[in-house]
């Protein structure tokens, strides 16, 4: 009796040279999954509109589909009708925007990843022991702006090694440093590197700052870059953590690295002479938007995608207490 194996696909020799490598981890952390499913079941659970302060993560697709299921998105409270309910994105907001909430009588929800409450904690624990803390980010993100709050007196800001030489401290021998928890790990040690150098006394956080989701995929997509012809990161232009993936590529050795929000926006001509194509997204990316990607390259006579696993993931965040506990008296939890 013989079995029919089927006929194995016919492949062009530059297709059966072609490769698509696909980083693991990748896209959503714990923490964005929390803040999203918040929104979710806040909408569920008081009706539309909910509002929410500012982006809930920084991604485009994350951000229409909340809003076609009735979420409303502001820059700030003062646009939020008084007696309304207000989420707080994952990025974290300062003590005056708490302040303010309740000025305006708003019901909140903090969506605040506990990660970056975490810096929040050793910011105020630094200013309260009196050290001058030198925040390490990107000037205007929100989560700077949340952590940097809890402070003001305290904290300045470190863009990079170029800043250090203009950093005005008060007592050298009291100087901490912290970060912005999406940065890169390798060009945030060489900032601190340099204010060492400088300040020999420096005090490091007590753990990791870069949270592991950062660290992670930053891991990942370095293990698939270096023998890409072209590294294709998901992840929208002003989530620092998917524009850091792409640099981190590059340096990690791939030809060509390019962000996109989604396939749509995949040039045909990055892909002229290309074997290896690597694929990876932020930690605000949901999954299908990788799928879109796969489905693309599929189109254009590339393989199936060959998942490459640098660490596992497996934390979970509880939701906000006070959506848990709005949840559990309407029997919902
Ligand atoms: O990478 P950033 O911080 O711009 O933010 P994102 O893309 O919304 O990713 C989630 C991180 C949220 C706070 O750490
Ligand atoms: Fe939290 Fe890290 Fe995700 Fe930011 S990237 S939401 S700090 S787990």
């Amino acid at each position: 009796m013989s079995t029919d194996l089927g006929t194995p696909p016919v492949l062009s020799p530059e297709e059966a040279e072609r490769a698509v490598l696909l980083a693991a981890p990748r896209g959503y952390c714990a923490g964005v999954d929390r803040a999203v499913i918040t929104v979710e079941k806040a909408l569920d659970l008081y009706g539309a509109p909910v509002y929410v302060r500012k982006q809930i993560v920084h991604n485009k697709h994350v951000v229409s589909n909340l809003e076609s299921r009735g979420a409303i998105f502001v820059e700030e409270l003062d646009e939020v009708p008084s007696g309304q309910t207000v989420v707080f994105s994952a990025h974290g907001v300062s003590p005056q925007v708490h302040e303010q909430a309740v000025a305006r009588g708003l019901k909140t929800i903090d969506a605040t990843c506990p990660l970056v409450t975490k810096v929040h904690h050793e910011a105020k624990r630094f200013a309260a022991d009196d050290y001058d803390i030198l925040l390490i980010g990107h000037e205007g993100h929100e989560e700077v702006e949340g952590t940097s709050g809890e402070a003001p007196m305290h904290i300045q800001l470190v863009q990079g090694p170029d800043d250090v030489a203009n950093i005005d401290v008060r007592d050298p021998k009291k100087v901490a440093w912290l970060s912005q928890t999406t940065l890169s790990v390798d060009e945030t040690m060489e900032t601190v590197a340099a204010i060492r150098e400088r300040f020999p006394d420096l005090l490091d956080p007590p753990s990791d700052d870069i949270c592991y989701a950062t660290q992670n995929r930053q891991l990942a997509i370095k293990e698939i870059a270096k023998d890409a012809d072209l590294v294709i990161v998901v992840g929208s232009s002003n989530s620092s953590n998917s524009v850091r993936l792409a640099e981190v590529a590059l340096e990690a050795g791939a030809k060509a690295a390019h962000r996109v929000d989604d396939a749509t926006e995949i040039r045909e001509e990055w892909l002229e002479g290309v074997d290896t194509v690597s694929v990876t997204s932020g930690a605000s990316v949901p999954e299908e938007l990788v799928e879109g990607v796969l489905a693309f390259l599929a189109e254009r006579g590339y393989p199936d995608a060959q998942a490459v696993h640098s660490a596992e993931e497996s934390l979970i965040f509880a939701l906000p207490p006070e959506l848990r506990r709005d949840l559990r008296a309407a029997g919902r939890s």
